[in-house]
C-alpha cells in the first residue's frame, strides 16, 4: 500500500475528490428508483452536468461503452449503453456488474497516486516507496534502459504478458512495442494465457496457425438443433450485453436448439442454458469421448463419408505414409494400439467419473442430431495435456460430420467476425526469439539454459541470455496471474536475475508491489483512445472513448508517459511524429474512415459513442469453403486434410526434449486421453492431496481486475467450491474456514458447499488478490499460491487449471 507519498496538493485534490464519491454514493445504490426521464434504466435522474461515452475495456472478451455522468469535473455515476435493441445483430453492448461499478475503480484507493521509487536497501515486495517527481523516475527508467540495451542487448528486455489494456487501439501496447523497436527490440512471447494448447495444437490438426473457431452462437440459434457447450461457460466469461451472454441466451429462448453442457462444474451456464449437465473429472475429456467414439463405432453413427473424404488418421485404410501400423485413432479405440486397451464406456465412465449409460447416451444425441454444434470455451486446455483434450473436442465434431455447415461447428469456439479498424502502428521487432509466454520466470532464472526442443524456445535454438529488464505494463502477472507465486516472487526478488522492475498500472497491486519503480497511468476514463468490440459474434462495434475527467493525482496516459521516454532517448518524432494521444487517436480513425467510408466521423463518433456493423456474410459457418469443395480450399497440413493422425506430431515426440519428465510430458500423434502429473488418476492414488483444484474465471473480477473494490466483494464474494460430500468427510459445513494447501503454498478462505462441483474436485475462481499473513498463508483466495508452474509438452503454455490440493477446517 502507497502511504506517506501524497503531496498536499494531490492529497487535497483527492480528497475534494473522495468527498465527491462519498455524497454520490447513495444514488448508486439506492434502492427506491423512481422511473426518470432519460434514464431507460429507472435509476434515479443523474445529477450531472453532462454524459461522456467511454469504456470498459478489460480482458473478457467483451468491450462496453459507458456513459459517464459528469459533475463538476468528478463522475458521479456510470450508466449503460442505451442505443442498440434486442436483435440479434443490433443489441445493446449492456455493460455487467463490473463495468457498472468503474467509478469506485477510479476513485479507489489503491490509485498510484505519484511516481514511486523503492527505497534503497529494501527488498522487492517490502513495500517502502520514496515518492519521485515524473523527471527523476523516467531518467531512471532511461538509464536502465540503455545499460541493459548496452550491456546485455535487445533480448534482455522483456514485455510481460498482461491484459489490462486489452485491445484498446492505442492503449494496448501503450506505445511500448513502438519504443522497444526504435530501440533495437526486445524479446517477445509467442502463444497467450487464454489458449496457448489449443492455439499451438491446431496447427498440426485444422492447419492454421490459431485455434480454429466453430460456428458462432448466431449461426446456433437459426440452424442447430444441439449445442454442446464444452467447458464453457458464456454466462461468466463473456458478460457483456454485446457479446455471448445475450447470444447464448438467444440459442436458448428463440432457437430450437437443445443444449448439453459439459463441466466438472454446475457454472452459470448450465444453471441457466442447459438441458443436460455431463460433469467429467477436469483433465480426462479426451477419455469422455473416447468412450463416446466407441459407442458410436459400435453403433455405426460416425459419419464414414466425412472422415474418408476430409480427413486422414481416424482408421488404418486413411493414414500418412510411414505411418506405423495400429497407430489410427481407431485402432486406439478398439484396443489394438500399443497400449492394448479398448476404450470402452465402462473404461472412460472409471477415468471420468461419467457413468457408462450417461456416456452412452450422450455418444447418440450428438450422432443424431441433424447439425451440432460443439462449443469448446478454454478450460478444458487450460491443463497439463491441455493440447490434447482441444483435439479431442475437435474430433468429435469431425466424427459426427459436422464441420462446415450451417448449425454445426468446428468442435472449436463460438466463431465470431473480427473487428475491422485500425490499429496503432508499433513497427517492426527486429528480434526473431520468443519463449512461450508462460515461459518468463524461467527466462529470468536460468534464460540461457532454455533451449528450442527443451523449452520451445522460436526462432533460435537457444536464448542468448536471461531478462534483465522486466516491463509490467497492464500487467498482474507477477504478483497474481503467473503460476505459483511464492515461486515467482523468490525468483523476482533476487536482483542479480532480473536487475530493473518497472510497473505501469493505475493501481497499487500485487504486482506493482514487486517492482522497482511504479509509474502511474490514468484510468480509461482520463485518456483518449478507440476499443474495438472483441469475441461479440457476428455483431461488432467501435467505441470512441474520451478524456471524461482530467488525470487523477499525478497519473498519466502510458503513450504520454512512453513520449517522455522516446524524447529523453532522442526519438520522439520517430515514436510519435509530433501528436499527442488526442492527435494519434484522431489520426487512428481517419484511417479507418478512409479505407471504411461506413464508419462515422469523428465528430458524429463523439455523440453516438458507438458504432456498431456486422459480419457481412450474416453468420460465421467455419470452414464452410473447406467443406464445400477440399480440392480447392485444401487446409494448411501437409496432406491438405484435417490430420486425426499427424506425422509432424509423431517425429516431434522423437526429438523433442523433457529433462525431468513428469507424468503426461509427451507428445502423442492422435487425440488420445493422457494422464497426467497432478491429474485426475494420480488423485485417486494420492494421499496427501486427493482433489483436483480448478480455478474458474469468475463474475467478482476481470482476473484480478477490479478484485480490489468492496461493490464487486460483497456481490460476489471468493469461496471455494466443494462438493458436499468432501465437505462432510472433513466436518467442513457452508461458510467454514477451510484451508486448502499443497507442497507449493496455503490458502484459507470461507467454504462454499456445494452439489454444484464434482466430487473430488475444488475450484477456487482465479484472480484474487494476495493476502498473505506473517506464515506465508493466503487469506485472499488467489489460486496461484497452488498451481505448478511446469508447462504443458508441446505449446509450453500454462495448464493452471491442473493442481492437487488437501482441503481441512481451518482452525
Ligand atoms: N490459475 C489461473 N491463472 C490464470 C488463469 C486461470 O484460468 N487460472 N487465467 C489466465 C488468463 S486466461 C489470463 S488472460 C491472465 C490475465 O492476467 P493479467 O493480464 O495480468 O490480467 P489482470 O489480472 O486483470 O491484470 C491486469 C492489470 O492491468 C491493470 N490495468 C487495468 N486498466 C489499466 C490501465 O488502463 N492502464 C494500466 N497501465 N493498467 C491497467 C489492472 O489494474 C491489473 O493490474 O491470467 C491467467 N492466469
Ligand atoms: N467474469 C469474467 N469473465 C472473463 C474473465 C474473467 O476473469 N472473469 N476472463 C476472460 C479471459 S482473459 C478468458 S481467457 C476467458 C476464459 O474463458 P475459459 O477459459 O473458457 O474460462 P474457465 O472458467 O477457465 O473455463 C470454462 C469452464 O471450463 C470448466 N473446466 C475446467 N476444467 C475443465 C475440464 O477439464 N473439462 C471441462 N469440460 N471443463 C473444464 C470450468 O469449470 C469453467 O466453467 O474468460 C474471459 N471472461
Ligand atoms: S467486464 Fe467485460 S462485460 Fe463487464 S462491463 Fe467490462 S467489458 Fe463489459
Ligand atoms: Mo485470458
Amino acid at each position: 500500500m502507497v502511504e506517506a507519498n501524497t503531496s498536499r496538493r494531490s492529497f487535497l485534490k483527492w480528497s475534494a475528490v473522495a468527498t465527491a464519491a462519498g455524497t454520490v454514493l447513495p444514488a448508486c445504490t439506492a434502492h427506491t428508483p423512481t422511473r426518470s426521464e432519460g434514464s431507460k434504466e429507472g435509476l434515479p435522474a443523474p445529477t450531472a452536468d453532462r454524459t461522456v461515452w467511454s469504456a470498459c475495456l478489460v480482458n473478457c472478451g467483451s468491450r462496453c461503452p459507458l456513459r459517464m455522468q459528469v459533475k463538476d469535473g468528478t463522475i458521479v455515476q456510470v450508466l449503460p449503453d442505451n442505443t442498440g435493441d434486442d436483435g440479434l445483430f443490433t443489441r445493446q453492448i449492456r455493460a455487467c456488474v463490473r463495468g457498472r461499478s468503474m467509478r469506485q475503480r477510479i476513485y479507489s484507493p489503491d490509485r498510484i497516486k505519484t511516481p514511486l521509487i523503492r527505497v534503497e536497501g529494501t527488498k522487492r515486495g517490502a513495500g517502502k516507496w520514496r515518492k519521485a517527481s515524473w523527471d527523476e523516475a523516467l531518467d531512471l527508467v532511461v538509464e536502465k534502459l540503455r545499460y541493459t540495451y548496452d550491456k546485455y542487448g535487445p533480448e534482455a528486455v522483456y514485455r510481460n504478458y498482461g491484459s489490462g489494456v486489452w485491445n484498446a487501439h492505442v492503449a494496448n501496447s501503450g506505445g511500448w512495442n513502438r519504443l522497444f523497436n526504435l530501440l533495437g527490440g526486445r524479446l517477445t512471447y509467442y502463444g497467450n494465457y487464454s489458449y496457448a494448447q489449443i492455439a499451438t495444437i491446431t496447427r498440426y490438426f485444422y492447419g492454421s496457425e490459431d485455434e480454429q473457431v466453430s460456428n458462432s452462437f448466431e449461426d446456433a440459434a437459426l440452424h442447430s438443433d444441439l449445442l454442446v457447450l464444452w467447458g464453457n461457460n458464456p454466462q461468466e466469461t463473456r458478460m457483456s450485453g454485446g457479446g455471448l451472454v445475450y447470444t447464448s441466451l438467444w440459442a436458448k429462448i428463440k432457437g430450437k436448439c437443445k443444449i448439453i453442457v459439459v463441466d466438472p462444474r454446475y457454472s452459470d451456464s448450465a444453471a441457466v442454458l442447459a438441458d443436460e449437465w455431463v460433469a467429467p473429472r477436469p483433465g480426462t475429456d479426451s477419455a469422455l469421448i473416447a468412450g463416446m467414439i466407441h459407442v458410436m463405432l459400435q453403433e455405426n453413427l460416425q459419419d464414414q463419408a466425412f472422415l474418408d473424404k476430409y480427413c486422414i488418421g481416424f482408421d488404418e485404410d486413411h493414414m500418412p505414409e510411414g505411418a506405423p501400423k495400429h497407430a489410427s485413432y481407431r485402432s486406439y479405440i478398439e484396443g489394438k494400439g500399443p497400449d492394448g486397451v479398448e476404450k470402452t464406456p465402462e473404461w472412460a465412465a472409471r477415468i471420468t467419473g461419467v457413468p457408462a449409460d450417461q456416456i452412452r447416451a450422450f455418444a447418440r444425441q450428438v450422432a443424431n442430431a441433424k447439425a451440432c454444434n460443439i462449443s469448446q470455451g478454454w478450460g478444458p486446455q487450460r491443463h497439463a495435456n491441455g493440447e490434447h483434450q482441444a483435439l479431442a473436442i475437435y474430433l468429435l465434431a469431425c466424427v459426427t460430420g459436422n464441420v462446415g455447415i450451417p448449425g454445426g461447428g468446428t468442435g472449436g469456439r463460438e466463431g465470431y467476425y473480427w473487428p475491422i479498424t485500425e490499429w496503432f502502428d508499433d513497427g517492426e521487432n527486429p528480434v526473431k526469439t520468443s519463449i512461450s509466454c508462460f515461459g518468463w520466470t524461467d527466462a529470468i532464472d536460468h534464460g540461457p539454459e532454455m533451449t528450442a526442443t527443451k523449452d520451445g524456445v522460436r526462432g533460435a535454438d537457444r536464448l542468448k541470455t536471461g531478462i534483465k529488464f522486466l516491463l509490467n505494463y497492464g500487467s498482474n502477472m507477477p504478483g497474481s496471474q503467473h503460476a505459483d507465486i511464492n515461486r515467482t516472487r523468490k525468483i523476482l526478488q533476487d536482483e542479480s536475475k532480473c536487475e530493473f522492475i518497472l510497473a505501469v498500472d493505475n493501481q497499487m497491486t500485487r504486482t506493482t508491489e514487486l517492482a522497482d519503480v511504479v509509474l502511474p497511468d490514468t484510468t480509461q476514463s482520463e485518456r483518449w483512445d478507440l476499443i474495438p468490440s472483441e469475441y461479440t459474434g457476428d455483431m461488432a462495434y467501435l467505441i470512441l472513448t474520451q478524456k471524461v475527467i482530467e488525470p487523477l493525482y499525478e497519473s498519466r496516459p502510458a503513450f504520454e508517459i512512453v513520449r517522455e521516454i522516446a524524447k529523453r532517448m532522442g526519438l520522439e518524432q520517430e515514436f510519435s511524429e509530433g501528436r499527442d494521444l488526442e492527435a494519434t487517436v484522431r489520426r487512428m480513425h481517419a484511417k479507418t474512415v478512409a479505407e471504411h467510408p461506413q464508419f462515422p466521423d469523428f465528430d458524429q463518433m463523439l455523440k453516438q459513442g458507438v458504432y456498431r456493423y456486422s459480419n457481412p456474410e450474416g453468420t460465421t459457418v467455419a470452414l464452410k469453403e473447406f467443406r464445400e469443395d477440399p480440392e480447392a480450399n485444401p487446409l494448411d497440413t501437409p496432406s491438405g486434410k484435417i490430420e486425426i493422425y499427424s506425422q509432424q506430431l509423431a517425429d516431434m515426440a522423437k526429438t523433442w526434449e523433457f529433462p525431468n519428465p513428469l507424468r503426461g510430458d509427451q507428445i502423442l500423434p492422435i487425440p488420445a486421453y493422457q494422464a497426467t502429473w497432478e491429474g485426475a488418476e494420480e488423485a485417486k492414488t494420492n494421499r496427501e492431496y486427493p482433489l483436483q483444484c480448478i480455478g474458474h474465471h469468475y463474475k467478482q473480477r476481470t482476473h484480478s481486475t477490479y478484485g480490489n473494490l468492496s461493490w464487486l466483494n460483497e456481490a460476489h464474494p471468493q469461496s471455494v467450491w466443494i462438493n458436499t460430500l468432501d465437505a462432510q468427510d472433513r466436518g467442513i459445513k457452508d461458510g467454514s474456514e477451510v484451508l486448502i494447501y499443497n507442497p507449493r503454498g496455503k490458502v484459507q478462505i470461507p467454504a462454499k458447499v456445494t452439489a454444484r462441483i464434482a466430487p473430488g474436485v475444488i475450484s477456487l475462481p482465479q484472480g484474487a488478490w494476495t493476502k498473505f499473513d506473517e506464515h506465508g498463508v493466503d487469506h485472499g483466495g488467489a489460486v496461484n499460491v497452488l498451481t505448478s508452474q511446469h508447462p504443458t509438452p508441446i505449446s509450453k503454455g500454462n495448464g493452471q487449471h491442473t493442481t492437487l490440493v488437501q482441503v481441512k477446517k481451518a482452525r
